[in-house]
């Protein structure tokens, strides 16, 4: 899988490093090649370097912006060496292979940061090195293209090493590397010249190289525009790569809240037990598990049945007739499964409006992946949030340790609470949430709206005492007094599960032990904005 170079192609903008790093090359032996600018500064350093004219046999023209774009260069880069056609037509041609290509581009970022006139942002639209990048990258299984000044260094290094020799593993690298900056390259060009002309260029443009989905009628409002961008190259099982069998265009906030439950969702693993999640603005209404999806969907429902209407709901098994009849039942804006039967699907079709969407399977929710929001003039990105509860090492705090009831509610309620717009207060028995407190600034309010909901159930339910006596609470990051945990003992809880790591703990712990409670910490705040 090793490369050896014996001829490299030097074409660069930037010059930094270029006399010891062509030097250095030069020292191994292997022959230079490269354009104008680059090639007076490596012949005044005294390097011996063949002008990439010479290969042509054109001169660079029309004000350098033709200079590499010919066979011969292409030809060198792009020709498969194990081929006997393409090695007889470079020797029918008189084209030489080349193994190695160093290009940085055009500063067009540059350029236009300055705030130059337009014609010169135009001329530093780098074309030739671009072509020259992707012909190297494609061609990685014989050829190494350098994109980045830092590393130089490195690819010394390994020549070193490799008496002479790149490995495959380098050169898959730089190729990926070499297209991501292209792929910047051109975004930048297109969103300054969308500023240029007046057109919105829009972040998620930037992100995704305008892989545009769908058009939307309207945004979180309709005032607002709005489209629906996929992800290119990234397969994932979810929202964006779903199946949708029936219904009404999805919206905006159908697509947001839709992708809320279905990762909700798939947080239960299907083997070990149906789950379905209910959500209402990307947050649960209800989240329960269940012997069949229709049980499942029964305790999700009972959570906060008056929040649940026109909701999204999401199961982690296929849609039966059972589940299904009982579903269309109340007013429902989206379903979303990893599959539907045909009998149930006969079921949904009787509702026109009711979109119904197959994702295949469940998305992993350890995967790794990226999450990306817009501010103003930028974008947020990060690391998905894919800490999943049964990998953390639960540490018991409190003088009691939880039951193992106890500990299975606290794990189901921190997978809930995961998915709860912070900050995040759940009640959960048997597998059910009996009270969800989402998105409230104080985590004391986010715990007595929770409180209030199981009291509100029971009361629905004509009980007498609140849903939250003997249940379990999770919090999504930690108590930062003790009062938020007083009023989970008030409303009867049990036992808790929540990060850990406030600078009073020991008050937290005390007051626990003081009520009998058994407290663990998990070590993972589950922030979700
Ligand atoms: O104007 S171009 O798009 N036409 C070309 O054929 C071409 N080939 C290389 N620009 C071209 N380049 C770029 O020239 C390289 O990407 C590099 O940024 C620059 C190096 O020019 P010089 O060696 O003359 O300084």
């Amino acid at each position: 899988d090793k490369v050896r170079v014996t001829r490299a192609l030097l074409s660069v903008s930037d010059k930094a490093g270029l006399v010891d790093f062509a030097r250095a090359l030069n020292a191994r032996g292997i022959d230079l090649v490269s354009t104008g600018g680059t090639h007076r500064t490596l012949s005044e350093a005294g390097l011996p370097v063949t002008e990439v004219a010479d290969l042509t046999g054109f001169p660079e023209m029309m004000d350098g912006r033709v200079k590499t774009l010919h066979p011969a260069v292409h030809g060198g880069l792009l020709a498969i060496r194990d081929n006997p056609e393409h090695q007889a037509a470079l020797a029918a041609h008189g084209i030489g292979a080349i193994d190695l290509l160093v290009v940085n581009l055009y500063p067009f970022e540059a350029t236009i940061a300055a705030g130059k006139p337009y014609a010169e942002c135009v001329e530093n639209i780098d074309v030739g090195g671009p072509a020259m990048i992707r012909a190297a990258a494609k061609n990685h299984a014989d050829v190494a293209v350098v994109t980045d000044v830092s590393d130089y260094q490195a690819l010394l290094s390994e020549l070193e090493s490799g008496s002479g020799t790149l490995c495959g593993e380098t050169r898959r690298r730089l190729a990926q590397k070499a297209y991501a900056r292209t792929a910047a390259y051109d975004a930048a060009i297109a969103n300054w010249l969308a500023g240029e002309i007046g057109v919105a260029a829009t972040p998620a443009y930037r992100a995704f190289g305008g892989n545009l989905a769908q058009g939307l009628r309207y945004g979180e409002n309709p005032h607002q525009p709005a489209a629906f961008y996929r992800a290119p190259g990234i397969v994932r099982a979810g929202v964006a790569s779903a199946q949708q069998l029936q219904g009404k265009e999805l919206s905006f906030n159908n697509l947001n809240d839709t992708d809320a439950a279905y990762e909700c969702v798939a947080e239960f693993d299907p083997v070990r037990t149906a789950a379905v999640a209910i959500i209402k603005h990307a947050n649960p209404c209800g989240v329960a598990e269940g012997n069949d999806p229709l049980a499942a969907y029964e305790r999700a429902l009972t959570c906060d049945p008056t929040s649940a209407f026109g909701g999204i709901v999401a199961l982690n098994r296929t849609l039966d007739a059972e589940a299904a009849r009982r579903i269309v039942e109340i007013f429902t804006e989206v379903i979303i499964a990893p599959d539907a039967s045909e009998e149930a699907r006969a079921i949904v079709a009787a509702k026109k409006n009711l979109r119904l969407l197959i994702a295949g399977s469940l998305p992993d929710p350890r995967a790794p992946g990226e999450t990306v929001r817009s501010l103003s003039g930028g974008l947020l990105v990060q690391g998905r949030d894919n800490a999943v509860v049964d990998d953390m090492p639960l540490n018991v705090v409190t003088k009691r340790a939880p039951t193992e009831q106890e500990y299975a509610d606290l794990r189901f309620a921190y997978r809930v609470a995961k998915h709860v717009k912070s900050n995040a207060i759940v009640y959960a028995k048997d597998g059910a949430t009996i009270g969800i407190g989402a998105g409230q600034m104080s985590r004391v309010d986010s715990s007595r709206i929770a409180a209030w909901k199981a009291a509100e159930g029971a009361k629905r339910l004509g009980l007498s005492e609140s849903l939250a006596l003997g249940s379990v609470v999770a919090s999504d990051a930690f108590f930062p007094f003790a009062d938020g945990l007083l009023t989970a003992v008030e409303a009867g809880a049990t036992a808790v599960i929540q990060p850990g790591g406030s600078m009073r703990d020991d008050d937290v712990i005390r007051a626990a032990d003081e009520a009998g409670l058994a407290m663990v910490f998990t070590g993972h705040r589950h922030f979700r904005h």
